[in-house]
C-alpha cells in the first residue's frame, strides 16, 4: 500500500519550490524533486535540507531530469509514485522571455502538456497543481482581475502560461483529471532570484548602506504590482490540492504598490535618501509593459479559507534585513 502523502515538485530549487518543500515535509510528506544536471545544488535554496541526514534520502529525494525529456519524466513518475504533482519549473522572468522566447515557451507551455499526458497515463490518480500567473491577463480588460477575467497576455512568457492554463482546464474537463491552476500574482521573499525587481532593490539598498555599491539602476519605476509573501502563496498551492474539487484560484493581496514605493520603503529601512542612488535605464524596460496588475482573491479566501499575512512594509523590511544579515557573513 503506497503512502498517500507523496509529492513530486518540478522547480524544487526555486523560491517557491524550496518553501513548498519545507511546508510538505512539515506535514509529513515524502517529497521528490526534479533537478537539472546543471542545477547548482551546492548553493541552492534547498541545500540546508540536502545536508540534513534525517531528511535527505529519507523523506526528500532528488531526481535528475529535464522538462524536455519525457522518457526520464516517466521514469521518475514510476519510481516516485506521486499522489500530488506541483509543477513550478520553467524560465519565469518576463523581460528575459522576450530575449529567449522559444525556450521559455517550451518550458512554460509544452512541458505542462507533457506532464498532463504523463498524469493522464498513471494508474493511480495524481492531483496536479499548475503554476499559472497574473501575466496571463496582460493588458487587462478589468481590475481587479478574477478567475473569469479574459486572458490577454503581452509577453512570450504570458502567452505560454495562457496556453498551459487553458490546457489544464481542457484536461480537467475532458478527462476528469484533478488539475488546478493557481493564478498567482507576484510573490517575494529573501529567496527571490536576484534579477527580479524586489530582490534587486533589497540587495542594493543593503549593499549601498554598507558601502559595497554606489548605485541602483532600474527600469520603469511607475509599474505597479500586487506583491505578496511567497511563504503564504505555497500554502495556497497545497490548499488547492486538498479541496474536494479541482478548480482555478487567483492568489493575490488585492493591494498594489509601485516599484518606486518599493524603493522608498527599502531605502527607509537603511535610512538613506533613495533619490541619491537610484538611476533609470530604459534597457530594463520591456517591449510591452503591464503597468497595473491587481488580483481579487475572494474565491480562495472564501472556499479554501486562505489569506495573506503581513503588510507590504513588513515584506520590504524582511527582504532588506535578510540582505543585511547575509552581508555579515
Ligand atoms: P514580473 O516581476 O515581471 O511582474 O513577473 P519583476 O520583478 O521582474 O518586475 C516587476 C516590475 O518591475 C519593473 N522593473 C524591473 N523589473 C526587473 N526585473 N528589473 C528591473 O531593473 C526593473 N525596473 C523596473 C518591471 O518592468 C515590472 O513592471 C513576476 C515573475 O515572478 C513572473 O514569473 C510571475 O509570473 C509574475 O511575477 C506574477
Amino acid at each position: 500500500m503506497s503512502n498517500e502523502k507523496v509529492a513530486l515538485i518540478t522547480g524544487i530549487t526555486g523560491q517557491d519550490g524550496s518553501y513548498l518543500t519545507e511546508l510538505l515535509l512539515e506535514k509529513g510528506y515524502t517529497v521528490n524533486g526534479i533537478v537539472r544536471r546543471t542545477s547548482n545544488l551546492l548553493r541552492s535554496r534547498i541545500e540546508h535540507l540536502r545536508r540534513d541526514p534525517k531528511i535527505y534520502d529519507k523523506t526528500l529525494f532528488l531526481h535528475y531530469g529535464d522538462l524536455s525529456d519525457t522518457t526520464t519524466l516517466r521514469r521518475i513518475f514510476r519510481e516516485a509514485q506521486p499522489r500530488e504533482l506541483y509543477h513550478l519549473a520553467g524560465q519565469s522572468h518576463v523581460g528575459l522571455s522576450f530575449e529567449i522566447p522559444e525556450s521559455t515557451c517550451d518550458e512554460a507551455g509544452m512541458a505542462t502538456l507533457r506532464l498532463l499526458e504523463i498524469v493522464r497515463d498513471q494508474g493511480q490518480p495524481v492531483r496536479f497543481y499548475h503554476a499559472s500567473t497574473s501575466e496571463i491577463f496582460g493588458s487587462v480588460v478589468e481590475s481587479p482581475q478574477t478567475e473569469g477575467t479574459p486572458m490577454r497576455p503581452t509577453s512570450p512568457y504570458g502567452c505560454a502560461k495562457a496556453f498551459a492554463t487553458q490546457l489544464c482546464r481542457v484536461y480537467r474537463q475532458s478527462y476528469g483529471l484533478f488539475v488546478c491552476n493557481g493564478i498567482l500574482y507576484n510573490h517575494e521573499s529573501p529567496r527571490r532570484g536576484e534579477n527580479f525587481v524586489t530582490r534587486k532593490i533589497a540587495r542594493a539598498a543593503a549593499r549601498i548602506s554598507r558601502g559595497l555599491d554606489s548605485e541602483l539602476v532600474l527600469g520603469n519605476l511607475d509599474s505597479k504590482r500586487d506583491w505578496g509573501r511567497a511563504q503564504d502563496y505555497v500554502q495556497a498551492m497545497w490548499l488547492m490540492l486538498q479541496h474536494d474539487q479541482p478548480d482555478d484560484y487567483v492568489v493575490a493581496t488585492g493591494d498594489t504598490h509601485s516599484v518606486r514605493e518599493f524603493v522608498e520603503a527599502a531605502f527607509a529601512v537603511v535610512d538613506l535618501p533613495w533619490e541619491k542612488y537610484v538611476k533609470r535605464d530604459a534597457a530594463f524596460d520591456r517591449p510591452m509593459e503591464l503597468t497595473r496588475l491587481v488580483g481579487c482573491a475572494d474565491k480562495i479566501r472564501k472556499t479554501l479559507k486562505w489569506k495573506p499575512s503581513g503588510t507590504f512594509q513588513d515584506l520590504v523590511r524582511e527582504m532588506v534585513e535578510a540582505e543585511l544579515e547575509t552581508l555579515k557573513n
